[in-house]
């Protein structure tokens, strides 16, 4: 038996796989259990499209209420009931369920309403029924074009309203699949990929709202470029794994001394840039200078060969008079890092009011 937790609002629920016949489970099949729905046996194949969809239920008759819960009982599905359209809208903003199944007439504001609420909300889709009356289904157009994916009339029979839930369920779980690939996609543009870092599409988006955030509220900002020494020479007399393997360890220096509210990237080749706020000119200038002296005593072993790089650093802090965007900020942070190449590498340069020479 093969256990795997996937954790959702407020506590992991347990998926099981049976690999073994058992006397109630059928081999393939995962047992889900949690607190609203108690043991079921699922197939495989609806796993994802079943075991984790939350449906609430905005309803103020009891009877109907009893109705919806018969057709669920023994379903894999997360049930909360909503007893007027205020409620439903608050259990709606903290839960964001699946499924959303709601009355046209309930206590304000009514299913209609909700729809039009729910759909002006940003973030993961959910699928809509509406309850309804038979008078109510004359309306239906209205109820559809507030929102509505499907509606269910009153009476309705259990097996329609699960089947019509299923078919939800699907609709849901192939909306899921396109946002969890939608979200891999974005990440995977703003990630370099020998590094893992954000890349120059990423890190210079970040600078430009720090940039707006720290002409807004006044604090320090800094643009940092690094670029690693001679490092054509590294790629030529060691090979490009070589390399390849000096870049990833420059960036794990960088990954384990950025702060959460910072940001390093890699610009691309052997240039990265940081950005940082809220320093002061002194602290940025020593944390910096650590990094170069720690990323110079590194030893890599190229081939037997007992090897040290060495990178350069420019700097440049926010001009809040001068500097409207981040590439006026580069520009001196670029020159910086072009005078510390040129007095020698190894170095940290920064370029606030004037350009001076720090470490040598
Ligand atoms: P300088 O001290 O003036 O910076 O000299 P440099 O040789 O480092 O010159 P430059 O920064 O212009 O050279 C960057 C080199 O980085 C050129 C290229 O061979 C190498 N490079 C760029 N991208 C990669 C990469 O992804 N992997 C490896 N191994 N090398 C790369
Ligand atoms: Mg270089």
């Amino acid at each position: 038996m093969l256990a795997v937790e996937i954790s959702r609002h407020g506590g992991p629920e347990e998926l099981m796989l049976v690999e073994r016949p058992d006397p109630v489970a059928a081999a393939g099949q995962v047992v889900v259990r949690n607190r609203w729905i108690g043991v079921n046996y699922v197939d495989l194949q609806h796993r994802a499209s079943l075991c984790a969809m939350r449906i609430l239920i905005a309803e103020d008759s009891p009877l109907c209420q009893k109705l919806v819960e018969t057709a669920l009982t023994n379903q894999p599905y997360e049930i909360h009931f909503a007893a007027n359209g205020q409620e439903a809208l608050r259990m709606f903003e903290a839960e964001r369920p699946d499924i959303l199944i709601a009355d046209w007439m309930i206590p304000p504001p009514s299913g209609v309403e909700l729809c039009r609420e729910v759909r002006k909300r940003a973030g993961g889709y959910t699928y809509v029924i509406l309850i309804t009356s038979k008078s109510e289904t004359e309306n239906l157009i209205e109820g559809l074009e507030a929102g509505a994916d499907d509606y269910v009339t009153k009476p309705f029979d259990a097996g329609e309203l699960l089947a019509r839930i299923r078919v939800g369920s699907r609709v849901i779980a192939m909306s899921r699949e396109i946002e969890t690939r939608n979200a891999a996609l974005e990440e995977a543009i703003r990630t370099d990929y020998l590094t893992e870092l954000p890349n120059r599409k990423a890190v210079e988006e970040f600078a430009s709202k720090q940039l707006e955030a720290a002409r807004r509220h006044g604090f320090p900002l800094w643009i940092v470029v690094a670029d690693l020494d001679k490092f054509k020479l590294v790629n030529d007399t060691y090979g490009h794994v070589a390399g390849d393997q000096a870049i990833q360890s420059f960036a794990e220096l960088l990954k384990a001394n950025t702060r959460a509210s910072d940001i390093s990237g890699r610009l691309g080749g052997d240039e990265f840039l940081l950005v940082i706020s809220h320093g002061e000119k002194k602290a940025i200038l020593q944390t910096i200078d650590r990094l170069r002296a720690d990323f110079a005593s590194e030893r890599f072993d190229f081939a037997g060969h007992n090897v040290q790089i060495t990178t350069s650093f420019g700097i440049a802090g926010l001009n809040a008079a001068n500097d409207k965007t981040v590439a006026d900020l580069l520009i001196r942070a670029d020159k910086a890092l072009y005078t510390a190449k040129s007095a020698g590498r190894n170095q940290v340069i920064a370029a606030v009011d004037r350009q001076f020479v720090l470490h040598g």
